[in-house]
């Protein structure tokens, strides 16, 4: 017989497998993602914001995954500062996860000891680890945060971070060492938009690189703080970059905002982060995330976040 009391919960689960909650992470503070498709599921890495936090003293990077975009499941700390980097003593903060040579290599800011942020370089067999310190010691140094990290077609990477300023280096085959010197992109406002910051620009932090049908996109938090999200595209990975325009108008409660973009089982998303979670705000943050569909002409549309 019919009856609504048994086809409501049926209704719920079916609703629930299309689109996750927002914030995606609810158990804890989340921020930063960098998702990596692997087989036929997302793996996203994050930073760790501790309760009640008031500043960026991050100290263990987590890992989650999910093969619907719905049901996550906690792979927990993959990487601290106390275990895995001797050389570091906090700030554990925006990294990305990227394959190569049968392996697995993270790239993550951190601050040296009695230094400035430095970035270093992790590897590991597995994504969910054991991961170890692949060289030992930073592979970047002199306050440089927010890596993203690219393979082109040719298979040469490239490693981009930044703050303040956008830079590059060419990666090795090897993944954890680089040839040449760090390359400074020109931020002009043909590139990145007229903005606030004090180049005159958009361009704030968190880039984040990648290529979809031919065209490079750079998507990156703009405008500090309180940050949006916006986006430039050029014809190679080192651009030039043609400012596109905004991606998200805001970062909810939190005064920080990062993207992350991926494809996924034949639809696109973008990961972002606010303060949505009860007691959130700019050092209590949650990953959220959003299904969109590029323009026909490659462009990204506006999203809204939702639950924000
Ligand atoms: O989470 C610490 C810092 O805040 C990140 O490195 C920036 O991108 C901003 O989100």
């Amino acid at each position: 017989y019919f009856s609504w009391a048994r086809l409501l919960p049926v209704l719920g689960t079916l609703l629930h497998a299309v689109q996750a909650d927002n914030p995606i992470i609810q158990s804890i503070y989340t921020a930063d993602p960098a998702p990596i498709v692997v087989g036929d599921k997302v793996y996203l890495l994050a930073d760790h914001d501790e309760n009640g936090s008031t500043n960026y003293n991050m100290k263990d990077w987590r890992l989650f995954s999910t093969a619907d975009m719905a049901n996550w499941q906690d792979h927990g700390v993959i990487a601290s500062i106390a275990t895995t980097f001797p050389w570091a003593d906090i700030n554990a903060w925006a990294g990305q996860i990227i394959a190569r040579n049968n392996k697995f290599y993270m790239y993550l800011p951190m601050r040296r000891r009695g230094g400035n942020m430095a970035i270093g370089v992790a590897v590991a067999n597995s994504i969910t680890g054991p991961w170890k310190d692949a060289i030992g010691k930073p592979l970047l140094e002199n306050a440089r945060i927010d890596p993203t990290v690219w393979i082109d077609d040719n298979g040469q990477a490239y490693l981009y971070f930044a703050n303040p300023g956008l830079f590059y280096v060419k990666l090795n085959a090897d993944m954890v060492s680089y040839s040449g010197g760090i390359v400074q992109v020109p931020t002009s406002v043909s590139s990145f938009g007229s903005g606030r910051e004090p180049d005159g620009t958009t361009f704030a932090e968190g880039p984040w690189i990648y290529k979809r049908n031919n065209l490079y996109y750079n998507v990156y938090a703009a405008q500090c703080c309180s940050e949006d999200l916006r986006y430039s595209t050029g014809p190679s990975i080192t651009g030039p970059w043609t400012y596109r325009g905004v991606v998200m108008a805001s970062a909810g409660k939190s005064f920080t905002n990062h993207p992350a973009v991926i494809d996924f089982k034949g639809k696109s998303y973008l990961f972002y982060h606010n303060g949505a979670l009860p007691g959130g705000s700019g050092y209590t943050r949650s990953i959220a995330v959003e299904p969109f569909t590029y323009n026909s002409d490659g462009t990204i549309p506006l999203l809204t976040m939702t639950n924000a």
